[in-house]
């Protein structure tokens, strides 16, 4: 019985057939069963040697079913895998079907840059919601109610004028604030909306990068050397900059910065409007009273912050000379930067 056995559970493919071969050996009205009925009528002599050789042969049996079973189920994945296989970049594919390639858009190749560039430097990467608060936006960052500095961003209010689209990614500066005790250093990139005219160097959603950091003795020259590098590391050489003073209410001393236009080398055009310069970020030490804001000392911690424009920075670095171009959804314009 066991030899027939072996022969046919070695041969099945299929679950259905393991079922069938149970169902004749070990079922009720099995071939197992009809040994262990005609049990009785042997003698107790050779009950006692049969009795638990048959035993023995249903534990082998229904073993050797199980790991049928288990083989059976193995082949049927290693055969769903094999014939369901697909290739999940699809670049490959893509190509060969002439659909074009996929590639990074230029605002989010050079944002990676950057936080990569900021975490070698030690900065953790914060965020913050596009839907902020009155005190986020303004009040903890030392501009109150009325006061005149509000008119600088022209602001998207909700209906109740307590909530806004942020004006810029300064509120990740309080809301950073709020997680983390000196000293500590951070940056902080994300979408930031004004209600404003649009020009080639204008939109009216663009990107910012925040950069706070806060400890003892933090100063200026801290604050110089951090953007020097990151422009340095972003565009692979020294670029041409100038800092001069600028007002933002929640830094003293506040600058400017501005790097020699890429675009025309200096000589004018009309994304630099002719300057030669493009304003690239506003930067500071943070004011005391927002230090406090933050809980934190201004008579035993000083920190630096920055707010730079992220559009502009991919335009300088790519030659890109009308900001509507980034947002524009044009895929003529962005099939040209390609991931490879
Ligand atoms: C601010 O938004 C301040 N929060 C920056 C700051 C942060 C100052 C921390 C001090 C300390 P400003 O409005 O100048 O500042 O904007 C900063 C940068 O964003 C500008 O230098 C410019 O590069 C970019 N920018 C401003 N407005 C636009 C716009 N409409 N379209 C594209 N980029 C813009």
């Amino acid at each position: 019985l066991y030899a027939e056995f072996s022969r046919e559970i070695g041969a099945v493919s299929t679950g259905a057939e393991v079922a069938t071969i149970k169902a004749e050996y070990l079922g009720k009205k099995g071939r197992l069963n009809e040994i262990l009925k005609s049990l009785k009528d042997a003698t107790p002599e050779e009950r006692k040697t049969l009795g638990p050789l048959s035993n023995e042969l249903k534990q082998k049996i229904l073993s050797e079913i199980d790991e049928a079973a288990v083989r059976i189920e193995r082949e049927e994945i290693d055969r769903r895998l094999a014939s369901e296989r697909q290739d999940i970049s699809l670049l490959d594919s893509l190509r060969d079907r002439g659909l074009g390639s996929a590639g990074y858009h230029p605002l989010t190749a050079i944002g990676r840059e950057v936080e990569d560039i900021f975490i070698s430097m030690g900065f953790d990467i914060l965020d913050g919601p596009h839907i902020e608060s009155d005190y986020y936006n303004f009040e903890a960052l030392n501009i109150p109610a009325n006061h005149p500095a509000r008119d600088m961003q022209d602001t998207f209010w909700f209906s109740d004028m307590h909530h806004l689209l942020r004006t810029h990614t300064s509120p990740i500066q309080v809301r950073g604030m709020e997680k983390h005790r000196p000293p500590f250093k951070f940056v902080g990139p994300g979408e930031v909306f004004r209600n404003e005219a649009i020009d080639a160097s204008h939109e009216a959603a663009f990107r910012q990068i925040e950069g706070m950091m806060v400890g003892e003795g933090v100063s200026v020259a801290h604050l110089v050397h951090f953007l020097k590098t990151l422009l340095s590391e972003i565009f692979h050489k020294e670029l041409e900059v100038r800092l001069r003073p600028g007002y933002f209410p929640f830094v003293e001393p506040g600058f400017e910065l501005d790097y020699k236009c890429l675009l025309c080398g200096g000589k004018g055009c009309s994304v630099c409007k002719q300057v030669g310069w493009v304003e690239a970020l506003g930067c500071g030490m943070v004011h005391p009273r927002v230090l406090r804001y933050g809980n934190i000392d201004p008579d035993l911690y000083s920190g630096f912050a920055f707010g730079m424009g992220w559009d502009r920075l991919v335009m300088m670095r790519y030659g890109i000379d009308n900001i509507r171009h980034l947002r524009s959804g044009d895929l003529r314009f962005v099939s040209q930067f390609k991931a490879y």
